[in-house]
Formats: C-alpha cells, sequence, structure tokens
C-alpha cells in the first residue's frame, strides 16, 4: 500500500481544490496532483464519474487518494490532512470544532457560487444574470458580511488568544479562511473594502498565512495558479456594485 497522497481536481482552477492544495502545500509533504499531471478525463476516471461508479466513488471533485482510503468533501479531505500532517487542533473538542468550521466555510463558498449561479449549475451566467444581480445584492448586504463576522469573532474569542481560529496554533481552518478571503478580493473587492474595518483580525491571519513560509514558498511558484473566471470566484463588476 502506498502511503503518497494522490489529490484530483480539475486542471485550470483554483476551485474548491485550492483548500486542500494549501494544506498539502503548507504541510510541506509530496504529493501527486493528478487533474495537472494527467488532465480531466483522469480526474473524472477515478472518480467514475459519468460512468458506473466503483465502490467507495466519491461523489464529485476534490478528492484524495491514500493507501487505500478515498476521502471526498474539501471540509473533510482538509480535516483527514490536517491530522495527519499536524495542522489540526490538540485536543478532540477542537478538532470537532475544526471541522465545524471547515464546513461552516464550504457553506460560505457555495453561497459565493451561487452568487454566478443562481438558477442552474448547467447554464451560463449569462442566462441567470438578473438573478444574479438579485443573489449578489443579498449576498453583499446580508451573507458576506454574516459569515465574515462569524469567523472574525472566533479569532477574538479563541479562548487560547492564539489569534489563529482555532486551538493555539495554526491549523487548516485557518488555511481556509485565507483562501476564502483571497478569493472574495478577486470576486469582491468593492464589497470586501466596505468591510475590512470590521474585520481587522481576519486580515492579519490571511496576511499570516501569507507570509508563512511554505505558503509564502507555493504562492511564489507556478503551481498556485491566478484566479480565473471560470471557478468559484469570478468577477463580474455588475454583481459587486
Ligand atoms: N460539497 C462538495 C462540493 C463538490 C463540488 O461541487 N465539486 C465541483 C467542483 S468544485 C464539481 O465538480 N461538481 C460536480 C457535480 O456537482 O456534479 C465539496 O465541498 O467537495
Amino acid at each position: 500500500m502506498s502511503d503518497e497522497f494522490t489529490f484530483f481536481y480539475w486542471p485550470g482552477i483554483l476551485g474548491r481544490g485550492e483548500f486542500v492544495r494549501l494544506v498539502l502545500e503548507g504541510a510541506g509533504v509530496q504529493y501527486r496532483d493528478i487533474g495537472r499531471e494527467e488532465g480531466m478525463a483522469a480526474v473524472v476516471e477515478g472518480a467514475g464519474i459519468g460512468g458506473t461508479r466503483t465502490a467507495n466513488a466519491p461523489f464529485a471533485p476534490p478528492y484524495l487518494r491514500h493507501g487505500d482510503t478515498v476521502v471526498f468533501q474539501t471540509a473533510n479531505i482538509c480535516a483527514y490532512l490536517g491530522l495527519r500532517l499536524d495542522l489540526a487542533p490538540e485536543t478532540e473538542k477542537d478538532r470537532h470544532f475544526a471541522l465545524g468550521v471547515a464546513l461552516t466555510v464550504e457553506d460560505f463558498v457555495r453561497e459565493i457560487h451561487d452568487t454566478h449561479h443562481p438558477i442552474a449549475v448547467s447554464k451560463y451566467y449569462e442566462d441567470q444574470k438578473p438573478e444574479a444581480m438579485l443573489r449578489a445584492e443579498d449576498f453583499r448586504s446580508n451573507r458576506m458580511p454574516t459569515f465574515l463576522q462569524y469567523f472574525e469573532t472566533l479569532i477574538e474569542t479563541n479562548p487560547s488568544q492564539s489569534e489563529w481560529l482555532v486551538g493555539e496554533e495554526l491549523t487548516y481552518c485557518d488555511l481556509s479562511l485565507f483562501q476564502v478571503v483571497e478569493g472574495l478580493r478577486y470576486a469582491f473587492p468593492n464589497a470586501l473594502l466596505g468591510l475590512v474595518g470590521d474585520i481587522e483580525r481576519t486580515t492579519e491571519l490571511v496576511e499570516r498565512v501569507r507570509n508563512h513560509e511554505r505558503i509564502a514558498a507555493y504562492l511564489e511558484s507556478d503551481r498556485r495558479l491566478p484566479f480565473n473566471q471560470d471557478g468559484i470566484f469570478r468577477h463580474y463588476p455588475e454583481l459587486d456594485i
């Protein structure tokens, strides 16, 4: 059985795969990135997507193979890796709390995605633009501040006063918050600017992650793709008035 981490995600976008990639990169571990190495067909094939699903098939990318273990759902993968790569909290209580936080980040990611695809994933943005305008307006005024304020409060009230989200050290949750804030900077720069005064701790946390030795090296590398208009975080100026 191989202990190598084999990671599967669509090539060409950051998407949900980036939350997993940041944990692998933050830990400085070797991993295979099948989508980038072999292309989209290998990701489809690995999951049995569109064909007959095999036993223990993931529903959708991202997913991870580690020996004969298959792990899917972004937050679940991050928690699995965090535990093995020293990027999870120490205590069981904090580990469960951390998974709750990571799942909340994924809820946020879903709502960010739904601003440009509020009606159907299978339809173009241009075919659901009026609904997207309405959805984005509510997202900017209500949902985005609500989620961001929640993460800010977690940092502020962390009993260990570590200035991280959970526990005393950097965890996979902090890496996920970094990615979501970077995504919002790309997709909703105006809306985010309006909130910066309320999320000072989050902004500082994001900068600490950016300056983490391995993350900084990764961000400089050609493994880190730029955000683009095919991923979850898309910049449509009309949605960010
Ligand atoms: N909740 C899942 C969502 C997975 C998901 O929606 N993956 C996208 C790519 S980011 C996909 O390819 N979905 C295909 C589908 O939903 O059929 C997770 O966090 O991993």
